[in-house]
């Protein structure tokens, strides 16, 4: 899937020069193929064998992949970064390629992993946090981590994570740096609702959520987590608009509380819960004029950049150059940031639209 509009390369570089917001971008899942042909280099000179060439490791572009073999993509990519080193080049990596096409602020995620003898979970989160600090030095770029819940690995593990996560808000470096927490894994794996007692432990904590809903259909587990009024991000939501496959309650529910959507189109439909572009939930919404904040989810595995995801949305559902403008700024309202650094980051954001617009009187923002 291409945004054809990048045959008028224009508009895609218009899509790149905004200054975005992105809130929905899993690490491990971001990874380019660069990255993981060194991680691959890096593995064959420890001596590793039968390694998977990087073609192999993401979708090409085009190329589609059902949810359960980009999970055991997951399991690939975990190998191949089952050290300190490859957390810490994989973190930055990915903070880079976010500056380079222009996002201002990133709230990545990712499952904090133990590796016996190699790592235990708080070096992990450690290591990602003291990249994140070092990149915010030197690139025009806030970043933010949650840590993922992952809904295959048990309650026990869900536990664990929520406590790691509080152990962090006393440390006087990190305590502002993780902002919050998401749910995610296979949709196919674990029952969502055995987690509700975890997440309303963090929410009492603080903790804003960002939870992985119906990815697929999955009304009961949905309505249960909705009725429990927890959830401050609904990443995907595919299947909860009546017209795609949900119902009039979990629409009324998720409109009712206002809960921003994390869109994630080229996800979806090279992952197939969604047919086609045309057919993206993303126009249902729009049309409920319900806070929207479109992603990339993982841009490795789905090859894609949040540009390129801006490209494709404007071109299927006919988005202007101002929609697009009003998007980036309302974005900042569904960060998890405080309400004084929610004011800052549009500030700038606004300003830098502001200098874009001087500096090319073709960016009118009104086309
Ligand atoms: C659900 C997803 C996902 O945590 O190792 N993840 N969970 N749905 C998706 N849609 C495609 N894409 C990624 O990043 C990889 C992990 O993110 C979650 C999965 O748990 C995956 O193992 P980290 O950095």
């Amino acid at each position: 899937m291409y945004c054809s509009q990048s045959s008028n390369m224009d508009f895609l570089s218009y899509c790149k020069s905004l200054p975005k917001i992105e809130l929905h971008a899993h690490l491990t899942g971001s990874l380019s193929d660069e990255t993981v042909l060194r991680l691959l280099e890096a593995k064959r000179k420890e001596g590793a064998v039968n390694l998977p060439e990087s073609a192999e490791l993401t979708i090409q572009r085009g190329h589609n992949r059902t949810l359960e073999e980009c999970f055991k993509l997951f399991g690939i990519l975990h190998c191949l970064t089952d050290n300190l080193e490859a957390v810490k080049k994989i973190t930055r990596d990915v903070i880079r390629e976010f500056v380079s096409d222009n996002v201002r602020y990133l709230e990545l995620r990712t499952t904090p992993k133990f590796i016996p003898d190699k790592m235990t979970k708080k070096d992990y989160i450690d290591t990602v946090l003291d990249t994140m600090i070092e990149e915010m030095k030197t690139n025009n770029i806030i970043v933010r981590l949650l840590l993922s819940i992952d809904r295959s690995r048990g309650v026990d593990d869900a536990r664990n994570t929520v406590q790691l996560a509080k152990d962090y808000t006393t440390h006087e470096i990190y305590k502002t740096l993780i902002c919050g927490i998401d749910v995610s894994g296979n949709p196919q794996s674990g029952k969502l609702t055995d987690y509700i007692c975890v997440l309303e432990e963090a929410k009492k904590c603080g903790f804003r959520l960002a939870v992985h809903l119906a990815e697929i259909p999955s009304e009961e587990e949905t309505l249960a987590v909705l009725k429990a009024n927890i959830v401050d991000r609904i990443g995907h939501g595919t299947f909860i608009h009546l017209a795609s496959g949900g119902s009039q309650e979990l629409l009324d529910l998720v409109k009712h509380y206002q809960i921003p959507l994390e869109v994630c189109v080229s996800s979806n439909v090279k992952s197939g819960t969604v047919k086609n572009v045309q057919d993206h939930h993303l126009g249902l919404w729009r049309k409920e004029d319900h806070p929207l904040v479109i992603c990339t989810d993982d841009k490795g595995i789905f090859s894609t950049s949040l540009s390129e995801e801006y490209c494709i949305c404007a071109e299927t559902f006919d988005l202007s150059k101002s929609d697009l403008i009003k998007m980036c700024i309302s974005a900042v309202e569904s960060t998890f940031l405080s309400h004084h650094e929610k004011h800052q980051l549009r500030l700038s954001i606004q300003d830098e639209l502001n200098s874009l617009k001087g500096a090319n009187n073709s960016f009118s923002g009104t086309d």
